[in-house]
């Protein structure tokens, strides 16, 4: 059997397979805000920060793999468990001293590991994605290379707010002396797999592109980029590997306290859309993810690594071999619930039968859908922006605004992912919002592409646990074949009518959106 985590921004949650039956044998998870309320994070983040900081206190993280492996070791038996990888949210980083090393070789099993780790941390919370606090370190790294195209060339991105790397500059900028003592610096997902292996391990190729550190051609650490960042930082870096690499055998403090095999052994963990993409059945070309969520993400495999001309997508590894894209867009569920809060309705007025009403007007009225500042396109959005009739504008019809609201999220997602140069063959669809029949429909009829959704709730943590069985020799074809299936009746053919319309709908979208970033 084979354990997949998966540590992300709300919560701890694992994943049970027996490949040889092709079954889920087990999930838990530990939530955060309600598990461990102690840490005052209700969301996995501390809340009320200023100045786009957004940290999460990594000890919540350790609290959390104690919580969670005491529940699985009470439901299934750990002895027969032969190999673990994971997932964790991307760009979070752990900064820890010397000792990090020799605390995790020595853990005593019957003490918990917040009271034997955490005094290794040289910096007491973790940056993580959510984070906006490093503007001023990305102009000085893009200044440093020459421009923003060579920060992406070499990393597959510009540099970005979130990503690891303006992060660590804006820490040694900060805290020099603590920057100084700092030996290891982790991703998330770098951390969390040191802790199991009992030693400091490699951050794998998916979610080290995560940073504006990897170069991508060479796939190890770009001396440049590392050199615009901070100094001595090669020597604070774990090597590069791939996810599928055997660190070795599980800490002694597991097998003692919750019952794993000596021989269990451990892979790496990835960044969590690189599992998800795992975990969805996308990781050969031509399969498209989308991931419906507080913020919404697509992603998909891409035969090379092309990068975005515009600078708003990244590349990331994809842990079956070869690149994977990712474009994030901030105004995700935030902008679905604000508008239906807005409007005063429900989830119901954004169900199929609902959206049925208004099919006449698809495409007709235009809402560039952000409440809040967006990433893809980045732009300081305060409110939506509103191209149509007074009807429309002044939500007298709410199903009009809610149409709009969806379409232009999906035209959006269209038009930003055009440079990838990847036609969608088929759509899969998760996430929150993924459940609603008339949004799987709208994202059909506007991508032109057959839509399914899988029965997993747990993409990243199942991509984890096929990842591991992937390092113990299984093939990855076959795993995803076994393990990825479509919900039964959950596939939905998009309606060609509907094609020109919304060809036509993502022209006038495009320049709805230039006019306002260019204030026209
Ligand atoms: C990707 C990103 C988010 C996090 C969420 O670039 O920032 O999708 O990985 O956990």
């Amino acid at each position: 059997m084979f354990l997949g985590f998966d540590s992300s921004t709300q919560s701890l949650t694992a994943v049970l397979i027996d490949p040889a039956g092709g079954k889920i044998v087990c999930q838990k998870s530990v939530n955060f805000g309600v598990d461990l309320p102690d840490y005052l994070s209700p969301s996995g983040f501390i809340p009320g920060s200023e100045a786009g900081e957004v940290h999460a206190d990594p000890r919540m993280w350790l609290d959390a793999l104690d919580l969670l492996f005491s529940r699985l070791s009470a439901a299934a038996d750990l002895s027969q468990v032969g190999m673990i990888a994971g997932s964790g949210q991307q760009h979070g980083s752990v900064y820890l001293d010397g000792t990090f090393e020799k605390r995790l070789a020595s853990l005593d099993a019957s003490r918990g590991l917040v009271e034997q780790v955490a005094a290794a941390l040289t910096r007491a919370t973790s940056p993580i994605w959510m984070d906006t606090s490093t503007g001023a370190e990305c102009a000085e790294i893009t200044a440093a290379l020459g421009g923003p195209e060579e920060v992406c060339r070499r990393s597959g991105s510009v540099a970005i707010e979130r990503f690891t790397g303006p992060q660590i500059r804006r820490f040694y900028k900060q805290s020099p002396e603590d920057y100084e003592r700092t030996k290891h610096i982790h991703l998330v997902s770098s951390f969390m797999a040191s802790v199991l292996c009992g030693k400091s391990v490699s951050v794998d190729f998916g979610d080290a592109a995560g940073m504006n550190l990897l170069n991508l051609e060479s796939l190890s650490w770009d001396g440049k980029l590392l050199g615009a960042t901070a100094p001595q930082l090669l020597e604070k870096l774990p090597p590069p590997a791939p996810a599928t690499t055997v660190q070795g055998v599980v800490s002694p403090y597991f097998t003692k306290k919750y019952g794993l095999s000596p021989a269990c052994r451990c892979a790496l963990f990835t960044g969590d859309n690189p599992a998800s993409l795992v975990g969805m059945g996308a990781t050969a070309p031509g399969n498209i993810v989308i991931s419906l969520g507080t913020s919404d993400t697509f992603f998909a495999a891409m035969p090379g690594p092309r990068t975005d001309p515009n600078g708003f997508g990244h590349v990331f590894g994809n842990p079956a071999g070869g690149f994977m894209s990712l474009i994030c867009f901030r105004n995700g569920s935030l902008a679905r619930e604000a508008l239906r809060d807005r409007l005063g309705v429900d989830w119901s007025a954004f169900e199929r039968g609902a959206l049925a009403e208004t099919r006449g007007m698809a495409g007709q009225n235009l809402m560039l859908p952000f409440f809040g500042p967006e990433i893809t396109p980045r732009f300081d959005f305060s409110a939506p922006v509103f191209g149509g009739g007074g009807d429309f504008t002044h939500g007298s019809h709410p199903g009009l605004q809610i149409r709009a609201l969806l379409e232009g999220q999906f035209l959006n997602m269209r038009r930003h992912s055009e440079w990838m140069a990847v036609k969608p063959e088929r759509i899969r669809l998760t996430g929150g919002a993924s459940k609603n029949d008339g949004i799987a429909q709208l994202v059909a009829d506007i991508f032109q592409a057959p839509v399914e959704r899988l029965e997993t709730g747990n993409s990243a943590a199942l991509g984890a646990a096929l990842i591991a069985a992937a390092a113990d020799g299984w093939q990855m074809d076959s795993l995803q074949a076994a393990f990825c299936h479509a919900e039964a009746g959950s596939g939905l053919a998009p309606d060609p009518s509907l094609g020109p319309v919304y060809e036509d709908a993502g022209r006038r979208f495009g320049e709805l959106l230039d006019d306002t970033i260019h204030g026209r």
